[in-house]
């Protein structure tokens, strides 16, 4: 079992691929659909789902896709099953199965991640629907007074608990540890914090008996606030959130694939390009798990119109293609606009 669950984290994140996060929960893609007049509907989240899967060449730059309980059900306009889509394409199926967060009495507002109730039920389900990995996501908010320890540790723990029960059932945990970057924070905070939730993360996934070879940790960058007037360097946050990493994350972890977390789509592969142009020190691939970042431009172009699929999914390709090329260390922001060569369809 720990054989297999080495093989399928490496081959998530250490091959030169990324993942690409489409699992947002319906309430999450109908918010978006609105913001863009798309109808809210299931059929039409299946159809933007499909319109991502099936992109021609995605799997070129994409080694995973995590889908949401709905998606992982639904299949292409012609009836065949999204999961053996991505099977068929080499792509790695992930599945989310957190149930969101609510709030976390004792606390100033903060939130608690759920989803354990029948968590091991669920994982033999989805593993005999041909999910190989899945995410649980743990938020935390930057306040004066938050996140608070008791938030962090709860956190921690429900994500230990969700990691052993994945790799029970040989699927590869991703877990999701995110400090929001909003907020009017510096980047020291973001540091100070990110630190402390990661530390509580390991000690948790220790003590539950938690294999690190066999994971993905998919943290936030250690990123200023976004309403924070003194924006730091690129340089900065590159070394912030290395320094961070390299104190917290032990080198079993085969790989960490970073969230977006809301930073334009450029911006966040040009991160991961200079965290990976960075001196060759670490000892865990650097990838990215990004939703928004490589979703948002395409879903803006698409609007719900049946005509604009194949420019979206050239639009998707695109962001994949670049975020790739950070990932393996090549990304050159000068030459965004070229052309994709060599992309078998
Ligand atoms: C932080 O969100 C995750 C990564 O996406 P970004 O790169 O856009 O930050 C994402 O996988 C998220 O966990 C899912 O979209 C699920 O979100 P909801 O809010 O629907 O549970």
């Amino acid at each position: 079992m720990q054989t297999d669950l080495r093989a399928a984290a490496h081959d998530l994140v250490c091959t030169g691929g990324g993942i690409l996060a489409i699992d947002e929960s319906s309430g999450t893609c109908n918010a978006r659909f609105a913001k863009l007049g798309i109808e809210q509907t299931a059929e039409r989240r299946r159809a933007y789902r499909e319109l991502l899967i099936t992109a021609p060449g995605i799997g070129e730059f994409v080694s995973g896709m995590i889908l949401y309980d709905e998606t992982i059900r639904q299949s292409t306009q012609n009836g065949v099953r999204f999961v053996d889509v991505l099977r068929a394409r080499g792509i790695a199926v992930g599945i989310k199965v957190d149930s969101g967060t609510t709030l976390m009495p004792q606390t100033a507002d903060e939130t608690i991640t759920e989803g354990l109730d029948g968590l091991r039920k669920r994982l033999a389900e989805y593993g005999a629907m041909g999910a190989t990995f899945a995410k649980w996501r743990a938020v935390f908010r930057i306040t004066p007074d938050t996140p608070s320890s008791r938030a962090v540790q709860a956190n921690a723990h429900a994500l230990a608990r969700y990691a052993a029960l994945c790799q029970e059932a040989g699927i590869v945990p991703i877990v999701e540890p995110e400090v929001l970057a909003d907020g009017d924070h510096s980047l020291e905070r973001c540091a100070d914090v990110t630190r402390a939730v990661l530390r509580a993360v390991f000690s948790e996934l220790e003590g539950a008996g938690v294999f690190l070879e066999g994971i993905v940790l998919k943290p936030s960058m250690v990123l200023a606030g976004f309403a924070n007037a003194r924006q730091p360097a690129l340089g900065e946050t590159v070394a912030a959130t290395l320094r961070v990493l390299r104190d917290t994350v032990p080198a079993a972890v085969p790989g960490i694939a970073f969230l977006s977390g809301g930073q334009d789509d450029r911006a966040a592969t040009q991160l991961l390009g200079a965290l990976n142009a960075a001196p060759p020190d670490a000892p865990w691939a650097l990838t990215f798990s990004y939703g928004r970042a490589i979703q948002r431009p395409a879903l803006e172009h698409w609007r719900g119109n049946p005509e604009s699929v194949g420019e979206a999914q050239r639009i998707l390709l695109q962001r994949a293609y670049q975020n790739a090329l950070a990932a393996r260390g090549a990304y050159d922001p000068a030459k965004e606009e070229r052309l994709l060569i060599g992309v078998a369809s």
